[in-house]
């Protein structure tokens, strides 16, 4: 049954009841894929501040695992967020008047790009440094019987990172309900993981007994399947997993800072998630979900642009 009807009356990107039927996977998608087109485009303009980091070319990872994943599960995320807040089911309107600094956004405006939470959704810019913290929250989750797991995700380049070796050493040695996702798109900033990266990326879980899930895809079909055996496996077991997905991203690193062969990125082209999955849809579907898209992403950020700053006198509690 196609549920895209459903999908549409309650708001792409909301309904998770409908998360695995082609169309709104193929919608979750292009959301991001269109929300981070707007923002660098914004950027370019002069109407953001800050930086910011676009998670084009690796849709499929997020919307493949937050189609398996329960409502109230804890997403610790890092400084390419976006594409995981929305597949979580975050409201890009709150996301772009975040990033343009105002009021109204998920933290009043103070986070930026980088440092935002609703819900059960938190991030931070700091490589590494919240994999800790996300270990903490599974030992919560275990004492309080929630049956709430926690992921976490981190890039090929955050593999350099001391804190992460002790999280997944303390993970297993009090079997906690998390699962580590590797998202490898073959760079950190401008190093190539050949450059960064000495070993396997399997072999660093198995070092401390972690199993892993890895896939070389960037089919959003196959990041579902193997995310739906390692987020039943943690929840089943109340034991750390590993996820790791080796994709590609097809926008800078940041906003411009590109040093990357033109002809290599060309070569990953036919590996774009949204060309994969869209192969699955009808071309009217596909262009349903480019007007849904388009209008949500019109009125978000409209709306986002025509609200205020926060007051800085609000500031204060927090310097003093
Ligand atoms: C502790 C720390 N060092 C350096 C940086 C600057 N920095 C931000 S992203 C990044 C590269 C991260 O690479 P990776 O983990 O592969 O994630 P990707 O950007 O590829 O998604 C660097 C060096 C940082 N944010 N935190
Ligand atoms: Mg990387």
């Amino acid at each position: 049954m196609s549920n895209h009807a459903d999908a549409a009356k309650v708001g792409l990107g909301y309904n998770r009841r409908v998360m695995n039927d082609n169309f709104q996977l193929y919608a979750t998608m292009l959301l991001i894929r269109r929300f981070e087109e707007r923002l660098l485009a914004e950027f370019t303009a002069g109407k953001l501040f800050g930086t910011t980091h676009a998670y084009i070319g690796q849709e499929a990872d997020a919307a493949g695992i937050f189609s398996v994943t329960h409502p109230d599960d804890i997403a610790f995320s890092n400084h390419r967020c976006h594409g995981h807040f929305l597949a979580y089911g975050g409201d890009p309107y709150s996301l772009a008047a975040e990033l343009m600094g105002k009021a109204s956004g998920l933290v009043g405006g103070r986070g930026g790009s980088q440092h935002i939470h609703w819900r059960n959704f938190y991030s931070n810019g700091v490589q590494g440094g919240i994999v800790p913290v996300a270990a903490g929250m599974a030992l919560a989750e275990k004492a309080r019987q929630t049956n709430q797991i926690v992921l976490v995700f981190t890039g090929d380049g955050t593999l350099g990172e001391g804190a992460l070796y002790e999280s997944l050493n303390i993970a297993a040695l009090w079997s906690l309900p998390i699962l580590f996702v590797v998202e490898n798109n073959r760079y950190a900033q401008t190093t190539p993981i050949e450059l960064g990266v000495a070993g396997s990326i399997p072999g660093r879980f198995a070092a401390f007994g972690i199993r892993t899930w890895e896939r070389e895809t960037t089919d959003v079909l196959e990041v579902q399947s193997a995310a739906a055996e390692a987020v039943n496996y943690v929840r089943g077991s109340l034991r750390p997993a590993g996820l790791i997905l080796h994709t590609y991203r097809f926008s800078a690193h940041s906003k411009g800072d590109d040093v990357r062969d033109p002809a290599e990125i060309e070569s990953y082209k036919e590996m774009d998630p949204l060309l994969i999955h869209g192969a699955r849809l009808s071309a009217a579907e596909r262009d349903q979900a480019e007007a849904e898209v388009s209008a949500r992403l019109t009125g978000a950020f409209a709306r986002a642009e025509s609200d205020p700053f926060p007051d800085p006198r609000t500031l204060k509690p927090i310097l003093s």
